[in-house]
């Protein structure tokens, strides 16, 4: 999975439709869309997406928002995908994101963020599974 990441276009960005404008930016920076849909998350499914933070103060209100309208998961294809994914997002709040960055593009605020991405490998493929079956993670190029 290395050269694999999963990234989800967030409800702020999905629902001011700027999935289109994210989507364009990430194939000009050299990614490929193996795997895409539209849904909404549950509490239980944003929940379990966001265990890590369970114990965070934000916890509670990150659920609340990932769970208001809908997004968009994807399964992205790049030499060293995670790195360069990280890279291209920004950093967490976009008044800290570098220029150019999907979040100093997008971004609204620390919270509502516009886009997530996979932190290692490992989370990458988890994650990945997380959101699609096996059959819908074998797209060929
Ligand atoms: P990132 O990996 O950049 O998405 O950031 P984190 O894994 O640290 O946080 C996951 C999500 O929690 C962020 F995308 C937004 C939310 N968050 C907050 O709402 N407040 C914070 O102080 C930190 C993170």
């Amino acid at each position: 999975m290395s050269n694999r990441t999963l990234t989800i276009i967030k409800p702020d960005a999905f629902g001011s439709g700027k999935s289109g404008k994210i989507i364009a930016h990430l194939e000009a920076a050299g990614f490929k869309i193996v795997a895409a849909r539209v849904m909404r998350l549950t509490d239980a499914t944003a929940g379990e997406f966001y265990a890590v933070h369970r114990e965070r103060p934000f916890y509670g209100s990150l659920v609340k928002f990932m769970t208001s309208g809908a997004c968009m998961p994807m399964v992205l294809e790049k030499a060293n995908a995670v790195a360069e994914l990280r890279k291209a997002i920004g950093a967490t709040d976009p008044a800290e994101a570098e220029a150019g960055t999907v979040r100093k593009l997008f971004a609204e605020s620390k919270e509502r963020n516009a886009i997530h991405a996979s932190d290692s490998d490992e989370n990458a493929e988890r994650e990945s599974r997380f959101f699609f079956a096996e059959s819908e993670l074998l797209a060929a190029r």
